[in-house]
């Protein structure tokens, strides 16, 4: 199949999903064609079967902001014509469902038919979606598509409770490549960060406020003066100065590394003992899901589709939103008790192997082919 797969490119998690996703297709012999505004993060190029098409912005004086809708669906339609897709998969629905509808009307006025899929990732429905400004392009767009959809029951519900969505949404949960994340830790690292055999806290997300990244660091400051311990921080974003500054008003600066935009996030999870998710809301938790597969448990809060992957008691805990002494206190006693530990690694591990890339890109394959059936296009 010839599939063009638009994203955006940023360390967001449906950037991730869709990378991961397209790099997986294109390994299974699908031709891939990304289009996206700069190469998105985790994409290798130099890989058979994988192509990548940058949306240019053609800049005049008269505009303010570039438009990316407008340049978006040209490329869309350009890479459509040239390269013969049979298939465009559109992640985050704002504004890629909306881009998708124009380009597939534009080529219909040139006699070719573009069925598009788009997958609802989180904020795109449950913060930005629902903002006046977007809404009713967005549910138009949405209900517009051939497929649609969602990384999880909780997400898939969500939308149909705020939206008048009228035609089915698919779930296919966001998946893991098990072979990246189970990694052995590297000791001079885990030397390295914690010499005295500290044990070691993981954050990573793109710092909005949405991931509550405060309250890490509130959690945090109270697990150490409890025990000895190190916190790193993968990733960046609007809060980071002000968890930098609050790090220093507690007095844990010299126990908290802020290890900036990483990419191999495994090398860092291999050598922690416990992740913390403290999220306002989210509808998957793709870095909790990372997390289990490198046997590190989780503290989450229970918000969305979260309890789906993290089994409270199991693979770690869920925690009341903003309830930064139940999520301290809850870390406390895991991190204290060396065979409870070791049982939720082994758990945390084994529920991440339920959403292995194996398990869930066939999924994918087989929605594709639905979709192509019911609009009556056969595969090139
Ligand atoms: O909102 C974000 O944190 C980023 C967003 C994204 O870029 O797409 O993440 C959403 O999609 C991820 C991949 O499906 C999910 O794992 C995240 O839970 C979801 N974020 C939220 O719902 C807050």
């Amino acid at each position: 199949m010839r599939i063009g797969i638009v994203c955006y490119p940023t360390y967001g998690g449906s950037g991730v999903v869709a990378t991961e996703l397209g790099k997986a297709l294109a390994e299974k012999g699908h031709e891939v064609h990304f289009i996206a505004y700069r190469t998105p993060a985790r994409l290798d190029t130099l890989v058979e079967n994988v192509f990548y098409h940058e949306v240019t912005f053609a800049d005049y004086p008269l505009f303010e902001r570039a438009p990316y809708e407008t340049a978006l669906s040209s490329t869309i339609v350009d890479v459509a014509r040239f390269a013969h897709l049979d298939l465009l998969h559109v992640h985050y629905a704002i504004p890629h469902a909306a881009t998708a509808f124009m380009a597939q009307q534009v080529l219909k006025a040139q006699g070719l038919f573009l069925p598009y899929i788009t997958t609802l990732h989180g904020t795109d429905i449950t913060l930005v979606g629902r903002d006046a400004t977007y809404a009713s392009v967005m549910t138009f767009s949405i209900n517009q598509s051939n497929g649609v959809t969602a990384v999880s029951q909780w997400l898939r519900q969500e939308t149909l409770n705020n939206f008048a969505i009228t035609r089915s949404i698919e779930v296919i949960p966001n998946f893991v490549d098990l072979r990246r994340f189970r990694k052995s830790p590297k000791e001079h690292f885990r030397r390295a960060i914690a010499p005295r055999g500290e044990k070691i806290l993981l954050h990573t997300s793109n710092f909005r406020k949405v991931k509550r990244t405060g309250d890490v660091v509130e959690i945090f400051y109270r697990i150490s003066k409890q025990m000895p311990a190190r916190l790193l921080l993968v990733g960046d974003g609007p809060e980071r100065q002000q968890a930098e500054q609050r790090c220093r008003e507690l007095g844990i600066s010299d126990q908290v590394v802020f290890l900036g935009k990483l990419d191999p996030v495994e090398d860092v999870l291999a050598i922690s003992d416990l992740f913390l998710l403290p999220s306002e809301t989210e509808s998957f938790g793709l870095a909790a899901l990372e997390a289990m597969a490198c046997h590190v448990p989780v503290i989450a809060t229970k918000v969305g589709g979260l309890p789906e992957i993290v089994l409270d008691g199991q693979t770690g805990y869920l925690c009341a939103v903003g309830d930064i002494g139940d999520m301290a206190a809850k870390a406390l006693s895991l991190l204290g008790d060396e065979s409870r530990l070791k049982q939720f690694r082994a758990q945390a591990a084994a529920q991440a192997e339920r959403y292995d890339m194996h398990l869930i890109v066939p999924r994918y394959e087989a929605y594709y082919m639905t979709v192509l059936q019911q609009a009556g296009v056969s595969e090139r």
